[in-house]
């Protein structure tokens, strides 16, 4: 009989989410960061970057969908979308779904998580390959600031806010997004868990709302990523989530497994904890 091996993401250093490793498939490590891809018989497979969960296939469907749909059917008519990270392509097969959209650009600094996740990931990477799809391999931070004016909505979809990812999270990135987007676009990033990390999280917010006039944040269940209480920031020039939002629009994305049209409004309601550092 051969032993279990486990895979465990430490939270803060003190405790984990630990997951048996039924079989590896991949590691390796690119310019970027270390990358592993394992399967679990009930999860199905898991990418690892830097010893951070992205994606676990029985859930990823909860933060991809909960990531495009509430910004998309925000905007009362996005046709350019880019996502900044993102490259296993789950955000790219959500953004693609809206028949509206013509062309979404994925730009993800590492050509690695892509070449990866098309080898591995077939369930999100198929977003890779949607003839509405322009990949660009760079630096998101470097992009934004080429393309003035281009997009209806932009994505972050990233890891944490620790090293090359840190910029996404900051003012300066967000002055850039917002010269990014045409007249009445709509800005969003995943922004974390408030259970963890909460004055980092707590920042992140203050530096969106110093950039945008209107910020609302979001949250949804997601089992992957520690506490399973994720959040994201939407960020405008003053975009009401319900002010273009039209249920028909939902129907015509197919059948989601998360998202539906009362979470427009009702994803909106955080925790007391959460709503209070947001006031401040
Ligand atoms: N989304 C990763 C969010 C951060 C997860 N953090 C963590 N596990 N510590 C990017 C991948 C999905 N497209």
């Amino acid at each position: 009989m051969t032993e279990n091996r486990w895979f465990t993401e430490l939270i803060d250093g003190s405790y984990g989410m630990t997951i048996r490793v039924d079989r590896e498939i991949y590691r390796g490590r690119s310019d970027y960061q270390t990358i592993e891809i394992f399967e679990n018989d009930a999860l199905g497979r898991v990418m690892v970057l830097d010893g951070a969960v992205m994606l676990i296939e029985a859930h990823e469907f909860a933060y991809h969908e909960m990531l495009v749909h509430p910004p998309l059917l925000a905007h009362p008519n996005p046709r350019r979308v880019l996502i900044i990270g993102g490259g296993d392509g789950g955000t790219l097969r959500e953004a693609v779904k809206h028949a509206g959209v013509e062309e979404a650009v994925l730009c993800e600094i590492d050509e690695a998580v892509i070449a990866t996740s098309r080898e591995f990931l077939p369930f999100t990477a198929q977003g890779l390959d949607s003839p509405k799809a322009t990949l660009h391999v760079g630096d998101g931070i470097a992009y934004i600031r080429e393309n003035e004016g281009a997009f209806d909505v932009v994505i972050v979809d990233s890891t944490d806010p620790v090293g090359f990812a840190e910029g996404l999270f900051r003012t300066p990135f967000y002055e850039d997004c917002k010269r990014a987007l045409r007249p009445g676009g709509v800005f969003v990033q995943q922004t974390e868990s408030p259970f963890y990390q909460f004055d980092a999280w707590t920042r992140i917010f203050k530096e969106l709302n110093a950039s945008f006039g209107r910020v609302d944040a979001y949250a949804a269940g997601i089992p992957m990523y520690p506490s399973g209480f994720w959040t994201f920031g939407m960020a405008s020039e003053g975009l009401d989530p319900l002010a273009h939002f039209d249920p028909r629009r939902t129907e015509a994305l197919g059948e989601l497994r998360y998202y539906h049209p009362e979470l427009q409004t009702r994803a909106f309601a955080l925790p007391a904890f959460a709503e209070r550092a947001l006031a401040k």
